[in-house]
């Protein structure tokens, strides 16, 4: 009776490294140049939904910087995706980005360009507040907590608290002003 035998052959040449010829070259790490974009988000907020199919999201971004950027994606943690919708008439259609003016602003705001969360996982109601996630091409994606207010309410109404903004890279937890 003969055995099975396996028998493992092993290459006998190691792997070539081949070194020298290739040059990366690092993107410049001087810090800030002055050139960059800098952006704050002002005054987030998504109405109370009216369909569990869908919320619209409304914010400003700001851009302090020398540079111009543009949002080009959006997350959230109550829907699994997201988009960046023009209103014309009673139409609506998605578009690629939001531009942000070097020294400028990029406004999403009712009756005009707007997020669009679709397929929310559950309802949002008024008082609650959810993260959302913008994606730059340029700038350091930022995260805010956005409130859910009254369907016909504004940051800013009377009786409607105005969030504080955010910057990029600043700690969100600024306190609450009481
Ligand atoms: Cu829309």
């Amino acid at each position: 009776m003969r055995l099975p035998h396996r028998t493992v052959l092993f290459g006998a040449a190691g792997a070539v490294v081949l070194a020298g010829g290739i040059a990366l070259v690092a993107c410049a790490s001087g810090g800030s140049s002055g050139s960059a974009p800098k952006l704050a988000v002002v005054d987030p907020y998504i109405p109370q939904p009216a369909s569990p199919d869908v919320a619209a999201g409304y914010l400003v971004v700001r851009n302090d910087g020398d540079s111009a950027d543009r949002l080009v994606a959006v997350s959230s943690t109550f829907a699994p995706s997201a988009e960046i919708h023009e209103s014309s008439g009673n139409s609506m259609q998605q578009v690629e980005g939001l531009d942000i003016p070097a020294h400028g602003q990029g406004v999403l705001g009712r009756g005009n360009m707007h997020l669009m969360f679709m397929d929310p996982t559950r309802q949002l109601k008024k008082g609650e507040s959810v993260d959302v996630t913008l994606t730059f091409a340029k700038s350091a994606p930022i995260t805010v907590h956005v409130p859910v207010l009254g369907a016909a309410d504004r940051p800013g109404d009377p009786g409607v608290p105005s969030g504080p903004a955010v910057t990029a890279g600043s700690p969100e937890h600024t306190g609450h002003g009481g």
